[in-house]
């Protein structure tokens, strides 16, 4: 088959022939690691959701037989489905399935509505998109048929749970088949070449519109594989995800992808609710599983107020996604008693982690190093030349699994990507002389809310849509929980008032996702200009946090 990879940036053809030469590069398509583990194990459990348990054989011939399926709805190799489902084995299965077919998964988040979702679908011009009925009393069916009628590359949508007469459900296309060998042989056939893209993730974003990142089956194989090694993952890991799973950490920092590469058990989870999650863990003797910052939190302090045994064969606990506090990481190995295994990771690539054997201080200090022997870093003071040890300053990468572009995106990859392909990920870092890095702070315009990415710049053009407002300014607000949240400055025309609520009302309406909608509204005369007559956003940052200080 032929496969396009326009709109996406490739590795310079000597580097490619190095990383395969080195073995980081296997030329493998990303299906064929579950079937060797399938082969491997065909009885052993591999994916446990709620009741339902599903052995390797089982996810093998259910991946094989939800390729065909999507093959005979019309869809082909190269086309893009849009996937917003929730953690569980239909999300794990149509991934699979689509990998398999050369299909390729657009990873939206459960979170999105309509206006992420359509401007995802007309990018990735998706055929299809995959949502559950409805979750929390929202109808994800319905938005997806008002896409559907919308959009019109959109033509498919597959739903788990109650399909209406008109799409396709989830559970049936997922079924398993009656003839696996068959259809392993059909699928062999077909198999993607493993430099096209198996996957679009979004990117945190600090340019106004959201961004795609393709990662190929090659690449995407390496960052799984080379993930997996300092977080121990074997046959034996028993892995609780229950982060929305289209996000790279869960997915691939080893994550779901990564148990089953090994073998081992993957138990999903649709929230990381304390009472549930240690449930979980007990009944499932998890072993492993992965946190933002604010979780992490919430379980030391659920923990600490039951004080019970249900943790007690939970070994590693990662936590990435944000900043974890020094005092928190401090908690972790005590309370939870599981080794804290920091993650700096991005979905454009490089992955850092601490390493499970290393020092206390390092562990709860530092956000760890390369996960790869082949991931380069420099940091780099604002004229790009290279800083020593100790000093702070911008992070540039490059390696195996960190792609050299975004998806048809000329004007972002400009800025984001020197001509000699280093990624600047926007993060100000300091390396340690022994390597490890520590995460100080962000020269991009970026609010973190508890590991959730908002661009500033995306939520200031959406709010003019408010015409009393003159100028807009989204700036991280410390908070307690979450790490930051979004604050929006305005100013307003002479006369007229805007409110926290018109302007939170105006976004959901225009579909917004709930996570990226202002928190908190201070109006001002004027906003600070720094001496380039850019907004001074560290000014603004300092206010809020002043602001609140005083407040409390
Ligand atoms: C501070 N900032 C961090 C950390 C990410 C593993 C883990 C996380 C992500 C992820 C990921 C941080 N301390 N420990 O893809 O594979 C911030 C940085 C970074 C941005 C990337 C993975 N871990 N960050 O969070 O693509 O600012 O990936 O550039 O969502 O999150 O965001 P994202």
């Amino acid at each position: 088959t032929s496969h396009t990879s326009e709109g996406t940036t490739p590795w310079p053809a000597d580097l490619a022939a190095e990383f395969r030469a080195k073995g980081y590069w296997e030329d493998r398509a990303l299906g064929s690691y579950i079937l060797d583990t399938a082969d491997r194990l065909p009885d052993k459990i591999a994916i446990v959701d709620g009741e339902l348990r599903l052995t390797y054989a089982d996810i093998a011939n259910r991946m094989d037989a939800g390729a065909e399926r999507l093959l005979q709805l019309g869809l082909r190799a190269d086309d893009r489905v849009m996937v917003q489902l929730p953690n569980g084995w239909q999300f794990a299965l149509l991934t699979l399935a689509c990998f398999r077919a050369g299909i390729i998964p657009v990873m939206a988040l459960p979170a999105h509505r309509q206006y992420e979702l359509s401007f995802l679908s007309e990018l990735s011009e998706a055929r299809a998109i995959a949502v559950p009925d409805t979750i929390k009393d929202f109808d994800h069916q319905a938005m997806a048929e008002d896409l559907v009628s919308t959009i019109p590359s959109l033509e498919i949508i597959l739903v788990s749970g109650a399909a209406n007469p008109m799409n396709v459900g989830l559970e049936e296309l997922l079924a398993p088949g009656k003839d696996p060998k068959g259809a392993r042989a059909r699928l062999d056939g077909l198999a993607p070449s493993p430099d096209s893209p198996a996957l679009f993730l979004l990117s945190g974003g600090t340019t106004g519109l959201p961004k795609l990142i393709t990662r190929t089956h090659n690449d995407y194989a390496y960052n799984i594989k080379a993930s997996s090694v300092p977080t121990g993952v074997t046959e034996d890991t028993v892995y609780l995800g229950t982060l929305p799973a289209s996000h790279n950490f869960p997915l691939a920092c080893p994550g779901i992808l990564g148990i089953l590469f090994a073998g081992g058990r993957m138990v999903m989870l649709p929230s990381p609710e304390p009472r549930k999650a240690f449930a979980a863990i007990e009944r499932e003797k998890v072993t492993l599983s992965t946190a933002v910052p604010a979780v992490a939190q919430r379980w030391i302090e659920y923990q600490e107020e039951t004080g019970g045994t249900q943790l007690a064969s939970l070994e590693v606990i990662q936590v990435g996604g944000s900043r974890l506090p020094d005092e928190i990481a401090r908690k972790v190995k005590p309370v939870l008693g599981a080794t804290l295994q920091q993650v700096f990771g991005m979905a454009e690539g490089l992955i850092n982690t601490t390493r499970l054997d290393d020092p206390e201080d390092v562990i709860c200090t530092t956000q760890g190093r390369p996960v790869s022997e082949a991931d380069e870093i420099r940091i780099v003071d604002e004229s790009g030349n290279d800083l020593p040890d100790g000093v702070a300053g911008s992070i540039l990468t490059r390696g195996p699994y960190t792609p050299r572009g975004y998806y048809r995106a000329p004007e972002a990859n400009a800025r984001a990507f020197t001509p000699d392909g280093w990624y600047a990920s926007g993060d100000i870092v300091e390396r340690r002389p022994d390597g490890n890095l520590i995460v100080q702070g962000r020269d991009k315009d970026m609010i973190n809310r508890g590991g959730e990415k908002i661009s500033a710049e995306e939520i200031e053009s959406l709010v003019y849509r408010i015409e009393d407002i003159t100028m807009a300014a989204a700036v991280a607000m410390p908070d307690p929980v979450l790490g930051e949240k979004l604050c929006l400055y305005i100013t307003v025309k002479p006369g007229t008032e805007v409110t926290l609520e018109q302007i939170q009302k105006m976004l959901r309406e225009t579909g917004v996702a709930a996570f990226k909608i202002p928190e908190h509204l201070v109006v001002v005369d004027e906003l600070p200009a720094t001496k380039v007559g850019k907004i001074n956003k560290k000014e603004l940052r300092a206010d809020i946090a002043e602001r609140l200080a005083t407040a409390s």
